[in-house]
């Protein structure tokens, strides 16, 4: 790998912020292609936190001081990566269902996503089902996303999911959902598409099911 990519990519492993924010500016200064800064330097790292969060060697404050490194980098990226060929892999609308205000796993799960080449729509928290169906209608989304952390709260997921249906638009989005709570039988039973237990699952969920 060039050595820029590799320092970018140690940075973001590292969640060291300043570091990322200087690599991704040598690697602009190298000249080298946006796309290319993104897939091996940003991406590629974010894939490896989340393997490593997956076989237990990384935790959360690991993969939020990552994710929040490669926002930091993403800032400086992203007037570059527009009108570059980087193609996107999808729109998401995302949000932590109606009365629910945490918002720290949905911004992980954003971020991830978003660091795989998803366009994201961060719908915030506390999201009532009607802007979940303004984001189909009016965004053309692909996929809506659901987070929730409470017991109570969980409910919400499928009154959203009922509002879409009644709007008939079921067919024309995938509903992902997650958060502490919730689980994949919940998901089955209030029939969302898909469910995913963590922010790198997420990506791979949402990946297989455009694929689909
Ligand atoms: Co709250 N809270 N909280 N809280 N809070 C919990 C959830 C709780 C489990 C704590 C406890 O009692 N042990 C409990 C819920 C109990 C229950 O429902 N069974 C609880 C409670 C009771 C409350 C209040 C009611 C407290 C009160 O006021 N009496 C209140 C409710 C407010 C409201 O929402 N209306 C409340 C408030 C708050 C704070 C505002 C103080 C703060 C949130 C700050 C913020 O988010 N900006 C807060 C916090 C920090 C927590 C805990 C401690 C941590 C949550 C967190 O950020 N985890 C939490 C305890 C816990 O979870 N153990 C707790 C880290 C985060 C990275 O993980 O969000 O799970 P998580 O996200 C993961 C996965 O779940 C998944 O990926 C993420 C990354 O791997 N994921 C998705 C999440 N969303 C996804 C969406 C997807 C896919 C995957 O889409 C496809």
């Amino acid at each position: 790998m060039n050595e820029k990519l590799s320092e970018l990519y140690n940075a973001i492993l590292d969640g060291d912020v300043a570091g990322a924010k200087a690599g991704v500016q040598a690697a602009l200064d190298a000249g080298l292609e946006p796309g290319l800064i993104l897939a091996d330097g940003m991406i590629a790292p974010m894939k490896e936190v989340g393997k490593r969060f997956e076989e237990g060697e990384y935790f959360v404050p690991e993969m939020l001081i990552a994710a929040r490194a490669m926002q930091a980098g993403m800032s400086l990226l992203k007037p570059h990566l527009v009108g570059s060929d980087v193609k996107s892999a999808g729109k998401v609308a995302i949000g932590t269902v109606k009365g629910d205000l945490h918002d720290i796993g949905k911004n992980l799960v954003a971020l991830m996503l978003e660091g795989a080449g998803f366009e994201i729509k961060d719908l915030g928290v506390d999201v009532a089902p009607e802007k979940f169906v303004e984001a189909i209608t009016v965004d053309g989304v692909d996929i809506v996303a659901f987070s929730a952390l409470l017991t109570t709260t969980m409910p919400n997921m499928k009154v959203t999911i009922d509002a879409i249906q009644q709007a008939g638009l079921r067919d024309k989005v995938k509903v992902i959902i997650g958060g502490a709570p919730v689980t994949e039988e919940y998901a089955r039973q209030i029939g969302a598409d898909g469910y995913s237990s963590d922010a790198s699952r997420a990506v791979s969920l949402a990946q297989a099911l455009l694929a689909a």
